[in-house]
């Protein structure tokens, strides 16, 4: 098949995910087209089956705000046209499926063939900013307008059709995905092996053989609660000795640097910044925290239970459709980062429930493998082409 993907090239889960997506589906023979703004941060150029097509926004004295959204919807007609895709797949409501709708129309007045697109939501699209009053019709509009339409949860498929009143059966639900076989811990190297490709990549000996070392990555947006794993972590490292990685950029990233220093933590805690390769720090890393306001999955937690490391995330949202309370983490309130320590402490303290907690975590990222949700998204492309 020849697919279209729009989505947002930054740092962010969408974003991941329809650059795995593509990756997988061109891996698996089809002819990928990416278009966005910029390159997808997991997509390099050199991909066999992999296209990338710049989005050109054009600026003008008149235009306080660019219309990215118009520039899109020519851009995707165009490479519908020229490449003849077979589908095209969207990536976060706002604004990429109003967008396809306006591609659409254009192509249905140029081809004789039908521009079909699939609207994959991803969480914020519908929690945070496709609800908001200014954007909601608009939204539920493209949404409607979808030849498909999946969510990442049934968490968000149930929230969608509350929020937007959308007919059940026309929302599927398809996880997110992780390649287990790469997203896989190296065994092969001691804890201290692993330690030291991180030590190396910071330029010091950051990370000791004694330390517990706990990861967090995201876009450090409020509904991420970075604060309270800084919070949490300052109570953890009076306990035992731990370091944190911190991965990623955004608004809050500053405010979480000034916590540190305010409660003491600022050498235990490094800030990593945007990283092309996660996989290094989760290699080292011995547990995760997710305690975010709201996730609809959280790709980032699987991808850490997939390198067999026991997930602390927040009870709001879909994390509990992939985080077993109690068997592979624990799901905790995000306001309380007394309870995000107390757990974090018992699961590093001991160490039979450490190994058993990581074995779990590991066992549950099998069911998510890309293997098993790819064929799930192919078969999803060809009923909708039916
Ligand atoms: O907030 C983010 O992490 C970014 C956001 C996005 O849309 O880029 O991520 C969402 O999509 C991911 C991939 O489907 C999900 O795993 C995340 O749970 C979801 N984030 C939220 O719901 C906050």
């Amino acid at each position: 098949m020849k697919i279209g993907i729009v989505c947002y090239p930054t740092y962010g889960g969408s974003g991941a995910l329809a650059a795995e997506l593509g990756k997988e589906l061109a891996k698996r023979g089809n002819c990928v087209h990416f278009i966005s703004y910029g390159l997808p941060f997991r997509i390099n150029r050199n991909i066999k089956n992999v296209f990338f097509h710049e989005v050109e926004v054009m600026n003008y004295p008149l235009f306080r705000y660019p219309p990215y959204t118009l520039s899109l919807s020519v851009k995707i007609s165009e490479i519908f046209e020229e490449q003849n895709l077979d589908i095209l797949h969207v990536h976060y409501a706002m604004p990429h499926a109003t967008s396809a709708y306006l591609a659409k129309r254009i192509s249905c007045n140029t081809k004789n063939k039908e521009l079909k697109f699939i609207t994959t939501l991803h969480g914020t699209d519908i929690t945070l900013v496709g609800n908001h009053h200014s954007f909601f019709k608009i939204t539920k509009f493209s949404i409607e307008s979808s030849n498909g339409i999946t969510a990442v949860s049934n968490y968000l498929k149930d929230l969608t059709i509350t929020t937007f009143d959308i007919k059940e059966d026309r929302i599927k639900v398809i996880y997110n995905f992780v390649d287990t076989e790469v997203f896989k811990k190296d065994f092969n190297k001691s804890d201290y092996q692993r330690k030291e490709v991180i030590n190396k990549l910071i330029g010091n000996k950051f990370l000791e053989k004694k330390d517990k070392v706990i990861s967090h990555i995201s876009n450090f947006r409020p509904v991420k609660n970075v604060q309270n794993i800084i919070k949490a972590f300052s109570k953890i490292s009076k306990a035992i000795s731990a370091k944190c990685l911190l991965v990623g950029d955004g608004p809050e990233i500053s405010l979480c640097k000034e916590l540190c220093k305010k409660l003491g933590v600022e050498k235990k805690v490094i800030f990593l910044g945007i990283l092309e390769d996660i996989k290094p720090v989760l290699n080292a890393s011995d547990l995760y925290l997710l305690p975010s306001k709201s996730e609809s999955f959280g790709l980032s937690a699987l991808e850490a239970l997939s390198f067999s490391i026991p997930v602390i995330g927040t009870k709001v949202g879909g994390l509990k459709e992939v985080v077993f309370n109690g068997k592979c983490g624990y799901l905790i309130n995000p306001d309380n980062f007394n309870e995000i320590a107390e757990k974090s402490l018992e699961i590093l303290a001991d160490e039979n429930k450490y190994l058993n907690m990581a074995q779990n975590a590991r066992d549950r990222a099998l069911a998510f493998d890309c293997n098993i949700i790819i064929p799930e998204y192919i078969n999803y492309y060809k009923t909708i082409l039916i």
